[in-house]
């Protein structure tokens, strides 16, 4: 199966959440949750991140995470939550109220099968009480996402790897590499070379791939992470928009839907003279209006 079949089965299988006026999304990827460990790229970034995502929280936002949120490669989910407690649990604050939404990418591919879904992220240990305790039953998960407005025209999301034949076809084989290879040497500062994100010719070929199908369809809007290059194109450019990623060395990036404009933002931290520091937020792009990119 072609690049271009693979994106058009997904936009054809796609989720549908309801885009108007009043809708407020906010979109992130790539965050590879991980261990804590020396190899973990989210570590550095999570007082950052779950910062942000309360934020949303409190300003009425539904949290949709296109792919590469658990770095399940180098981790077992068990670890990942010990590391990442606090970030599940704002998560889940989302889920409870019907506002999470997520789609599985290349490195968590595993829950394309619901029983891993279930087994991951409906409960968790509690070890102060002995007791399970309930996290995200029923958990949404797809392969991919259209935000579709009442005349039926739609923001289109995936992960992306489907542009990406050797992480598509061969995500086993590239996870083994990982887990066997890359690790130990990520411990040492080597990144993991399946990954478009390090390799300048395949996120360009992968971006190729994406840009061919847009035209195919009718320039359709689409919005991707994979290869962690946050894109946001002008108003007269093709739609294909990237959110970035939350493994920046500095900051997350991601891209945030509301008003019915559409705005690439960054948050990051500043330090102070006095020596305090502050989580901020920056928009890099935008806020432009959908309609411009939308038909
Ligand atoms: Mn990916």
């Amino acid at each position: 199966m072609s690049a271009n079949s693979r994106i058009s089965r997904a936009f054809k299988n796609a989720k549908k959440l309801p885009l108007n006026s009043q809708s407020k999304y906010v979109l992130f990827s790539d965050c590879h949750r991980g261990d804590n460990g020396f190899a973990d790229d989210f570590a550095h970034n999570r007082k950052i991140y779950n910062y942000a995502i309360s934020q949303y929280l409190l300003n009425g936002f539904t949290y949709i995470e296109l792919g590469d949120g658990d770095e399940l490669w180098e981790n077992k989910f068990d670890t990942i939550f010990r590391a990442n407690k606090d970030t599940y649990l704002l998560l889940k604050q989302f889920h409870d109220k019907d506002r999470l939404h997520f789609i599985w990418g290349n490195h968590d591919m595993d829950y394309r099968n619901p029983k891993n879904i279930t087994k991951n992220l409906s409960y968790y240990y509690e070890s102060s009480t002995g007791k399970e305790k309930e996290l995200m039953p029923n958990a949404s998960f797809s392969e991919a996402i259209r935000l579709e407005d009442e005349e039926g025209k739609s923001i289109f999301l995936l992960h992306g790897h489907q542009a990406d034949w050797f992480n598509y076809l061969f995500w086993r084989f590239s996870r083994l590499l990982v887990k066997i290879l890359w690790k130990p040497l990520q411990i040492l500062g080597i990144k993991d070379p399946t990954s478009p994100a390090q390799n300048f010719k395949e996120l360009i070929k992968v971006e190729r791939h994406l840009e061919k199908w847009i035209r195919k369809n009718k320039n359709q809007m689409l919005v991707t992470g994979h290869t962690h290059r946050p894109r946001f194109p002008d108003t007269d450019e093709l739609p294909y928009f990237n959110d970035g990623s939350c493994v920046h060395p500095r900051c997350i990036t991601g891209l945030e839907i509301e008003n019915s404009e559409i705005s690439l933002v960054k948050w990051y931290l500043v330090t102070h003279e006095n020596g305090t520091m502050q989580i901020v937020k920056n928009i890099l792009e935008g806020p432009e209006n959908i309609s411009f990119y939308i038909n």
